[in-house]
């Protein structure tokens, strides 16, 4: 695994990347551009921040979140791999899987003519075949420019098919959620992990009153966030990805939670995108499963 230093002397000729290391030891990176910023923790793959020139941000980052080795980071776009939500076989393993826990390696970084490409691969382990006893090769690939499009792919390195669920577990700003309405489910069945996953169906938009987390299946893939007292409308469109989450903990939720403040519930939302539940999916012996998500304020 590459150190800090390492990666300081490989991208020194870079005078738009700056490493940083989080006191806990989580090696971050600022990439600054006259157009635009970014910052990725290597732990996860994980992009935490963009703001792209005369825009606001388009992730939330929780001001408490936990840049400790091992812990998930409450904020722009965990990646929950190689499962969604508890490990489907029962066991004390990580919620929401081991991808955004491990360090990934950052393999390149390229200016291109409409952006930048950060691209990130996490291979299986000792760790993780503890975890998951499969081989895969694993890869994020980010294209950033007045939108961020984010690739995922996973190669099947093993000689038998393996089952997998997974979401970009996107964080967004909000500036009220009161005022925030949700647009492209309607029409959709959803669980609801707050009844006891009962199964319901989506009329119309989605506005919030409290707690909210909701597992959508067959979505259509394209998502509006539109919030009014932002004036802002956030597009997500999305490929190969058939659900969708939609995620605010409130008030009672948040104040539970060590790595979100209490209020912090009004000035955020997650809309996920991925396969999870019944549209979970089998990767074939030495075959490959990819999808994205590309995200911009219209
Ligand atoms: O976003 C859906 C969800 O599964 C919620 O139930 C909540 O647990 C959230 O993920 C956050 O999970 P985390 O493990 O990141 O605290």
């Amino acid at each position: 695994m590459q150190t800090f230093e390492d990666y300081q002397a490989r991208y020194s000729a870079y005078e738009q990347i700056r490493f940083r290391r989080e006191p806990g030891g989580l090696i971050l990176f600022d990439l600054t551009t006259p157009t635009l910023c970014a910052s990725f923790s290597l732990q996860g793959g994980q992009l935490l921040a963009f703001q792209h020139q005369g825009q606001v941000p388009l992730l939330w980052l929780s001001e408490r979140a936990a840049m400790a080795p091992g812990k998930a980071i409450r904020g722009g776009i965990p990646l929950c791999w190689p499962w969604f939500g508890p490990a489907p076989d029962g066991a004390a393993k990580p919620a929401h899987g081991f991808a955004r826990n491990l360090p990934w390696r950052l393999t390149s970084v390229l200016a291109e003519d409409n952006g930048w490409v950060v691209r990130f691969q996490l291979s299986d382990s000792a760790d993780t075949r503890a975890l998951w006893p499969h081989s895969f090769e694993a890869s994020l690939t980010y294209q950033l420019g007045r939108a961020v499009r984010v690739d995922f792919c996973v190669v099947n390195l093993d000689p038998v098919p393996f089952s997998m669920s997974y979401a970009f577990h996107s964080y967004f700003p909000t500036a009220d959620i009161n005022g925030v309405e949700v647009l492209g489910l309607n029409g959709c069945d959803y669980y609801d992990q707050l009844q006891g996953m009962r199964l319901l169906h989506q009329e119309g938009g989605i506005r919030f009153a409290g707690e909210c987390d909701r597992i959508y299946v067959d979505a259509g893939g394209e998502y509006l966030i539109r919030d009014a007292v932002a004036a802002s409308e956030l597009l997500i469109q999305t490929e190969n990805c058939r659900s969708a989450v939609v995620w605010n903990p409130w008030q009672e939720k948040s104040s539970r939670l060590s790595d979100m403040a209490d209020s912090a519930f009004q000035n955020m939302l997650c809309v996920e995108c991925g396969n999870l539940g019944e549209n979970s999916i089998v990767v074939p012996a030495g075959g490959a499963h990819a999808s994205a998500m590309q995200l911009r304020y219209r």
